[in-house]
């Protein structure tokens, strides 16, 4: 096992792969920014280095300095979180070149996945359902015509090195296709650097649903179940759950079934995301992720499982020592992403906490780098805390994120907890009836405002 894990991330993430090193014995280095050298994850480390200033180019994205960190405090290991480096193929390769272990796929993995074309026709040949759409990239406006022709419209122009909404662009008829492939491909130059872009069939009304995926490196790959993720607003998810409310274990098994298979021939190691849209009873994948997730407590609340923990243990080189059927999915768990940002209008709000009270209780967790005095600084991402509530019931969970929402108290700063409130309060919510699209409306309805 490793003797010391350099955790390369910050806030909530950074502490929670804290913890699951102190619980393995392991000592951990934090690095920072030094905008964060008052920040928890800091704070708690057995040490810390400084590794730039505020801006993450220069810190929490500088390689050579979060791997000269790791050399000069002797790290055995590093861990990259979500965001940042974590899905960086080339980071990967120099973290092992330098003699280390990077805790997540293999590099080859990682960049197969980062080209949504190559994963798609990965998944495609070992079996995995895919949306109608082009085989392959479509190399110019005549090529997508044709693609639109034979799938039917709406379609959507993707970016092959895309995720996250940029370069999409729906054509809703044949005049539409020629600016949408124009659009696609110059906004996929301009944030990528790749101009590939493939298309699909354009679902109207999916939900978000997410396979969560553990391999050893001896061909043992397990499953933990979906997470429904639906509810997001500009491609920002805002809450999720486990599992979803449209599936039952019949569903998520034959899935699971599917997935499990593939990675094993894929020789897959250590944990990954396969995002999934569900439409009229039928999946359809559209990209893999090959890192820990932002909303990995609700799987560990409903299996009991501590995921971190299983990712250091694969790197180490242990094997999983457990099947599918060891696996039992017990109640059901619902996240609320709690950020620094106006409820109202999602304006990001930094500033000094000048109260902090986290709730408890049975079935409550708390993942936040959060405390009184702390100035939550301007430059990353405004996720403050995660709340997690596990209960026997998705009834019984939405009365106790009630009870904590109402319980949890952050002053000096907005962030969008009455936001949430305000959700559990949603008789279509409470009924688990919702789409990609139906939080949008709900801001929009007004029903989210502080009136209501
Ligand atoms: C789609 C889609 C509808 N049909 N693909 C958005 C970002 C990227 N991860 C995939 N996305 C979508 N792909 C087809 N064929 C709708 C979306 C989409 C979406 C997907 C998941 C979560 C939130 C979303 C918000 C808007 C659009």
């Amino acid at each position: 096992m490793f003797e010391k894990i350099l955790i390369a991330n910050r806030g909530e993430i950074a502490l929670r792969i804290q913890r699951a090193c102190r619980e393995l014995g392991i000592l951990t280095v934090a690095v920072h920014s030094t905008a964060d050298a008052e920040a928890m994850h800091v704070r708690l480390a057995d040490e810390s280095v400084c590794i730039g200033p505020p801006s993450a180019k220069e810190s929490y994205l500088n390689t050579a300095s979060i791997l000269s960190a790791a050399r000069i405090t002797g790290a055995d290991a590093i861990h990259p979180g979500y965001g940042f480096l974590a899905e960086n193929a080339g980071f990967a390769e120099m973290v092992e070149a330098h003699g280390m272990t990077f805790i997540g796929p293999s590099p080859e993995h990682i960049r197969m996945m980062g080209d949504k074309i190559a994963a798609k026709a990965a998944m495609a040949r070992l079996g995995v359902p895919l949306v109608a759409g082009s085989d392959g990239a479509v190399p110019d406006v005549a090529a997508a015509r044709s693609v639109a022709e034979r799938i039917g419209y709406p379609v959507l122009v993707k970016a092959a090195a895309g995720g996250g909404g940029r370069g999409m662009k729906v054509a809703r008829a044949e005049h539409e296709v020629e600016e949408a492939f124009r659009l696609a491909r110059v906004e996929a130059r301009a944030a990528f650097g790749n101009d590939a872009v493939y298309m699909e069939k354009y679902l109207d009304r999916p939900r978000h649903i997410e396979l969560q995926v553990v391999a050893d490196a001896y061909g043992e790959v397990v499953h933990f179940g979906e997470r429904d993720c639906s509810l997001q607003r500009r491609h920002q998810t805002l809450l999720e759950e486990a599992g979803s409310p449209a599936l039952d274990a019949t569903r998520r098994d034959r899935l699971g079934e599917t997935v499990t298979g593939a990675l094993r021939r894929l020789g897959y190691r250590n944990a990954g995301t396969l995002e999934f849209l569900y439409q009229d009873g039928q999946f359809a994948f559209i990209e893999m992720n090959t890192r820990l997730q932002v909303e990995h407590p609700v799987t560990e609340m409903v299996c009991g499982v501590d995921l971190v923990r299983e990712q250091i243990r694969i790197a180490a080189g242990d094997a999983l020592g457990y099947s599918q059927r060891d696996i039992r999915f017990s109640g059901h768990a619902i996240e609320c992403r709690i950020t620094a940002e106006d409820p109202e209008t999602f304006t990001p709000t930094p500033g000094r906490v000048s109260l902090y009270h986290a709730p408890g209780g049975l079935g409550v967790r708390v993942d936040s780098a959060l405390y009184v005095g702390y100035v939550v600084p301007p430059h990353y991402d405004s996720l403050v805390a995660k709340l997690i509530v596990h209960a026997p019931t998705r009834a019984e969970a939405i009365g106790r994120a009630r009870r904590a929402l109402e319980e949890f108290a952050v002053l000096g700063i907005k962030t969008t907890i009455p936001l949430h409130q305000q959700i559990m309060e949603e008789p279509s919510f409470q009924a688990g009836d919702y789409t990609i699209h139906w939080l949008e409306r709900f801001v929009a309805s007004g029903r989210a405002g502080s009136g209501a």
